[in-house]
C-alpha cells in the first residue's frame, strides 16, 4: 500500500481501476456497492480512471474474476496508464499474489482500501493504535500473499530479527507481529481503562449524553457544529468545532461538547467514526470501545442523509452495527437529514416542501425529524424533541440545599433547570427539573 500513504501538495494521485464482480446479479445492490467502492477510493487520495464489472455467478478460486476479465484489467491498465487496482469483494491472499502477479500493479481489496482511509485519518493516540492493530490483524493471515513481506509495513522495529537463524522470512515476520499485537493490546487496555474513569466520572456527574450515530458522510459532525454554533457553551465554540467534509470516513476520533441551550436542559453531544456497509470486522473489533460509547449514552440521535437515494439500505447497515456494539435498545431519534436537498423549486418559495416527502421541512413525527443541519432549519425542533424524549427520564422535584453545600446547587444547576429560586434560613429552596439519576443522588435535600 505504499503508493497511497500521505500524497502531499499537488502531486498527482494515482490513477485507479474498480472491478468488481456481481454475483448475485442484483444490479441495484451491485451498483451501490460499486458507487459507494469509487466514494472510498477518492477518501483515500486515489484517482479512478476506469471501472470494470463482471456479472457471474462463478467466482475463480485463483484470480476472483474470470480470466478474460483479467487480460481486460490488464489492458485496460496499460491504457490508463493506472497504478492501483481495487476490488470490491474481500480477496484470499493467494487471490492477492496471482493479481499482483498478472497485472505487474499493485491490488487492494475493500478491506484494504477503508484500513488505509483509517490509517490515514486517525489524529489521537488511540485511534492510531485502533488501526495499526486492525491492520496487523488483517496482515497476518495474508502474510504469504504479500509482494514484499513486512516491509510496506513499516514500523517494525526488527528487535527480532537475529533471533532464530534457521527460521524462515515469514515466521520472523509473524512472530514481529503478533508481539506487537500483544504489545498494542496492552496499551489499549489501558486508554480504555481511562476511558472507563472518564465515563464513570460522567454518569456520576448526572449529566445527560447525547451520542450522534449514522452511516459515514450523514452529516453528524456537521450538526455538531451547529448545535455547537447556536447552542455552544461559550463564545469560543469556534474553536471547538470538529471537521465537516464531503468525503467518507471524515471524522474517526470521538468529540464530546456541551450543548447549554437556554431554558433546556443542558447535555453532553458526542461525535463519533461512521458507519459503512461491511465495516471489516477488524476495524469493528479494534474501534469496539470507541463505537461502543453509544452505549451509554442516555438518548441517540440516528443522522440519515435523507437526499441520498440509498438513505433506507444505509438505515438498515447502522441497525445493524448498533445492534452488534450492544447499543440497540438505547432510545433514538432519526435524524433525516440534508432535507434542503429535496426541496423543489416551487413557485412559492416561502413553502419549502420537499419533492421526496412532500411535506414542509423542517417537518416533525413522532420519534423523526426531517431538517437540514447544515442550513439551520429544524435544529429548534430538534432541541424539543430531545428534551421530550429525555423528558420521560426527567422530573421536577422541591429541594432544599444547605447553605454549607454549594457544590451540589452549582451541580443541579448545571445539569437541570432551576425553575424557582427561594432563600430560607435552612438552605436555598429550589424547583428544579432534573435528571432521575440526579434525584436519587440528590434525594436526601428532598423536600
Ligand atoms: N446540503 C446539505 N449538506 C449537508 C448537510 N449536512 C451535512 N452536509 C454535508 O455533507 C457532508 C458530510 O458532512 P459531515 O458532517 O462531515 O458528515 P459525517 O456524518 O460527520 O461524516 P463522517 O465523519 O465522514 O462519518 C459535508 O460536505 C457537509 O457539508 C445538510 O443538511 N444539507
Ligand atoms: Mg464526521
Amino acid at each position: 500500500m505504499a503508493k497511497m500513504i500521505t500524497i502531499q501538495g499537488n502531486e498527482k494521485l494515482p490513477a485507479a481501476i474498480l472491478v468488481g464482480l456481481d454475483t448475485e446479479r442484483d444490479t441495484v445492490l451491485f451498483d451501490r456497492s460499486m458507487r459507494e467502492l469509487g466514494e472510498l477510493a477518492k477518501a483515500c487520495n486515489l484517482n479512478v480512471v476506469s471501472t470494470i464489472t463482471q456479472s457471474s455467478s462463478e467466482v475463480s478460486q485463483a484470480t476472483l474474476i474470470g480470466s478474460g476479465k483479467v487480460e481486460e484489467v490488464k489492458s485496460e491498465l496499460y491504457l490508463q496508464d493506472a497504478d492501483i487496482v481495487v476490488f470490491n469483494q474481500t480477496l484470499s491472499p493467494m487471490q492477492i499474489r496471482n493479481l499482483e502477479k498478472a497485472f505487474d500493479a499493485e491490488v487492494i481489496d475493500r478491506t484494504g482500501l477503508i484500513l488505509q482511509i483509517f490509517s490515514e485519518r486517525a489524529r489521537t493516540r488511540e485511534a492510531k493504535l485502533q488501526v495499526e492493530s486492525a491492520k496487523l490483524q488483517y496482515l497476518l493471515p495474508r502474510l504469504s500473499g504479500m509482494r514484499s513481506g513486512l516491509s510496506r509495513q513499516g514500523g517494525g522495529s526488527g528487535r527480532l530479527s537475529n533471533k532464530g537463524a534457521g527460521e524462515t522470512k515469514l515466521e520472523l515476520d509473524r512472530r514481529r507481529i503478533e508481539h506487537r499485537l500483544s504489545e498494542l493490546r496492552k496499551e489499549l487496555d489501558g486508554i480504555d481503562q481511562e476511558r472507563n474513569t472518564q465515563r464513570e466520572k460522567r454518569l456520576n456527574s448526572g449529566i445527560t449524553r447525547v451520542s450522534l450515530v449514522g452511516y459515514t458522510n450523514a452529516g453528524k459532525s456537521t450538526l455538531l457544529n451547529k448545535m455547537l454554533s447556536l447552542y455552544g457553551e461559550s463564545d469560543n465554540s469556534e474553536q471547538k468545532q470538529v471537521l465537516e467534509k464531503d468525503m467518507l470516513f471524515a471524522t474517526l476520533d470521538t468529540t464530546v461538547r456541551k450543548i447549554t441551550p437556554d431554558s433546556h436542559r443542558p447535555f453532553l453531544l458526542t461525535d463519533t467514526v461512521g458507519f459503512i456497509d461491511e465495516l471489516p470486522h477488524t476495524l469493528v473489533k479494534a474501534f469496539r470501545s470507541t463505537l461502543e460509547e453509544a452505549r451509554y449514552a442516555d438518548l441517540l440521535l440516528e443522522v440519515i442523509d435523507f437526499s441520498d437515494p440509498d438513505y433506507m439500505a444505509h438505515m438498515e447497515v447502522t441497525d445493524k452495527t448498533l445492534n452488534e456494539i450492544g447499543a440497540g435498545t438505547v432510545p433514538r431519534i432519526y435524524v433525516f437529514n440534508k432535507a434542503d436537498l429535496t426541496v423543489g423549486n416551487s413557485a412559492d418559495d416561502a413553502t419549502v416542501v420537499s419533492i421526496k416527502s412532500g411535506f414542509k421541512i423542517p417537518y416533525v413525527r413522532n420519534q423523526r425529524i426531517y431538517m437540514s443541519a447544515r442550513t439551520g432549519a429544524g435544529m429548534a425542533e430538534l432541541l424539543e424533541l430531545i428534551e421530550k424524549q429525555l423528558e420521560g427520564a426527567t422530573i421536577t422535584c422541591d429541594m432544599i440545599i444547605p447553605y454549607t453545600a454549594g457544590n451540589v446547587l452549582n451541580e443541579l444547576s448545571h445539569n437541570g433547570v432551576i425553575e424557582q429560586t427561594e432563600y430560607l434560613p435552612e438552605g436555598t429552596k429550589i424547583r428544579v427539573k432534573c435528571s432521575e439519576r440526579d434525584a436519587k443522588r440528590f434525594d436526601g435535600y428532598r423536600v
